[in-house]
């Protein structure tokens, strides 16, 4: 057998270099990384030899660079992904809620933590964990519950196995997800005789099942005794490429189209099928027909609490089919299995319901929907603190087909799943699977290398800026330009009004209610032009509106504006199940208690 002598850790870099996709680019477009003394001599000179054709990032903060990673896959519609290394230890753990990120959104990245030492000769070595009843275990089991695959290279032939697992799991459209490869540090730096067929270029070819028979037969059925169907459409539209296919089956069938937060912007906006966001943070339209419906087709979507209004929004007397490419998605709450590719379901099911017709839905609640919309956005500006709603209306209006916004905690998530309008598939980019703070700013980093071309423009409350901005120096120095609106009303606002709206006094959210010697007064514009940015601080929503048109000059603009943490759009909306105490020396909250109960029975 032809081999090659190399490192464990040069064979897995060669190996990466080697995997691409259909439209023959690399999957892995690039590796950020951290070192340390669990990676640098290893990884890092296996690295350094390969950087011309697989490059390397150095990023700020082990989770964070991890978000640009992911959010690189997510704008990438899942056909190319990165891949990131951390040190043992601490740079390792730092990256685990990255990784319960990738777990839930379904997103792929190939995740490379040091390990320890396999021949154990240091033990402990620097920041090793030590368990007193099992030596098996390091740090990077953290990794376990939430990693799609995870392996320990502990001898250099595991790279022949771990290596092609990992990348099955990056690129399957079912089972994608993060892949853990935790790499002893011995281990990377020890050489082997490699066959040399492992490094030949392999496509990986993303699987698009059709429906089984049976399955098929089953949902044509039930479609067509019902009369009102309306369609669920989840983040699978997208990673599909199914929002074409969508479009026209809504239209040709007359089904009513809304959509999750991950599937947003699968319709533009103003389609006359579109009905709008969906459940908790949906609109009027979209939950009416949904109320309305007898069947409900839910298309590559997990039914997260937020879509179904935890599941009040879908009572029992409604069928429910839902048409995932994951089983485990498409047995959701009783639902009828359809388990296919998005694409290649609706075509099977085009193919089949021949003259078929839903009963569509009103116009009027469209129309009575961006009436409401248009009336938070574009409120004239008082003299009082500008809203988040008014924040949404200046980007709206300074937006182009070809911006895309994009955000993930806080207010803003269900601001925008209500009142953004979406022009086109990939124009709305929320991480609102794990819902992480300090996702946005790397994201929108992220989301920027995945597509150059586009004007990202990043939403981000004063809360999730303080958690995670680091990347924001990455992103300059690399040249990755983006903008950045931080909307700062002193606190975890959205929380604060959770907190209120559960019968809580308010306490511990915002900063002035945080238990404090001193007033914070953070001056977001001096620290983000620390960081490099160009920086601005504006007083009103007009100065937004000019320092929006500006942007798209070369660099990260920071805008920063003063909103009000108190209002939020009323209009819209569900229920959605948060706990009340069920005893209280608080009267508020034993009366949140007895309207929690009475949705409760509600419900169910
Ligand atoms: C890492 C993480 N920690 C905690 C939370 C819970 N949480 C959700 S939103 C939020 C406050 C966000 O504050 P900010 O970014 O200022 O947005 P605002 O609601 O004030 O507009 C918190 C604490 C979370 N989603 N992620
Ligand atoms: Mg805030």
């Amino acid at each position: 057998m032809n081999t090659i002598r190399l490192t464990a850790a040069q064979a897995m870099v060669r190996y990466i270099e080697n995997q691409f996709n259909e439209d023959g680019q690399r999957i892995i477009e690039g590796v950020w990384a951290i070192f340390g003394h669990g990676n640098v001599a290893g990884i890092g000179e296996a690295l350094h030899d390969a950087k011309d054709r697989l490059p390397t990032y150095r990023g700020h903060n082990e989770q964070t660079m991890a978000h640009a990673a992911i959010a690189y896959a997510k704008q990438s519609k899942r056909k190319r992904a990165m891949a990131v290394t951390t040190s043992i230890g601490p740079g390792a753990t730092n990256m685990v809620t990255a990784a319960a990120l990738a777990h839930v959104n379904r997103l792929p990245v190939l995740m490379i933590p040091g390990d320890v030492f396999a021949n154990r000769g240091p033990d402990p070595v620097l920041q090793q964990i030590e368990d007193f009843g099992d030596g098996t275990v390091s740090a990077n089991d953290t990794f376990k519950p939430v990693s799609r695959y995870f392996d320990r290279i502990s001898r250099p032939e595991h790279v022949l196995t771990a290596l092609p697992r990992a990348f099955q799991t990056l690129t399957d459209p079912a089972n994608c997800g993060p892949a853990v490869l935790a790499f002893c540090q011995d281990t990377q730096a020890e050489a082997y005789d490699y066959p040399l067929t492992f490094f030949e270029p392999r496509i990986w070819y993303i699987r698009r099942p059709a429906p089984e028979a049976g399955e098929l037969a089953r949902a044509i059925e039930a479609i067509r005794s019902a009369n009102n169907p309306v369609i669920v459409a989840g983040g699978g539209v997208h990673y599909a490429d199914a929002c074409d296919a969508l479009k026209a089956f809504a239209h040709r069938f007359n089904m009513p189209v809304v959509e999750t937060q991950a599937g947003k912007s699968a319709l533009p906006w103003d389609d006359e099928m579109a009905f709008g966001p969906v459940g908790v943070t949906g609109s009027n339209s979209a939950n009416r027909v949904c109320e309305d419906a007898d069947l409900v087709l839910g298309i590559g979507t997990r039914f997260q609490d937020f879509t179904t209004g935890s599941w009040a929004l879908f009572s029992k007397a409604q069928k429910l089919i839902s048409l995932n490419i994951q089983p485990w998605d498409s047995h959701k709450h009783g639902a009828q299995s359809l388990v296919a590719d998005a694409a290649e379901g609706l075509a099977a099911l085009a193919e089949h319901l021949g003259d078929y017709q839903g009963a569509g839905a009103d116009q009027t609640l469209r129309s009575d929907w961006y009436a409401a919309v248009d009336a938070v956005t574009d409120a004239p500006a008082g003299n009082t603190l500008a809203t988040d709603m008014q924040v949404i209306g200046a980007v709206q209006r300074a937006a182009n087909d070809n911006t895309v916004v994009m955000s993930a905690a806080g207010t803003m998530p269900g601001e925008l799943h209500k009142l953004w309008k979406s022009y086109n598939p990939g124009a709305y980019h929320m991480e609102y699977g794990f819902s992480c703070m300090g996702y946005e700013i790397a994201g929108a980093m992220g989301i920027k290398m995945a597509e150059p071309h586009r004007d990202v423009i990043c939403f981000t409350g004063d809360g999730t800026y303080m958690m995670a901005n680091s990347e924001l120096a990455a992103a300059v120095m690399m040249g990755v330009d983006f903008t950045i609106v931080v909307t700062d009303n002193r606190g975890y606002g959205c929380i604060n009004r959770l907190q209120m709206g559960t019968g809580g006094a308010e306490f511990n959210n915002l900063l002035d209610h945080s238990q404090h010697e001193v007033p914070s007064a953070i001056d977001f514009v001096k620290h983000a032009e620390s960081m490099g940015a160009q920086a601005v601080k504006v007083s009103d929503i007009a100065g937004l509106e000019t320092e929006l048109a500006s942007r798209g000059e070369k660099g990260v603009k920071v805008i920063v504006i003063d909103t009000d943490p108190y209002p939020s759009t009323e209009a819209g909306g569900y229920w959605w199940d948060v706990a009340v105490p069920e005893a209280s020396n608080r009267d508020e909250v034993n009366e949140a208690r007895s309207r929690y109960e009475a949705a409760l029975k509600e419900r169910n």
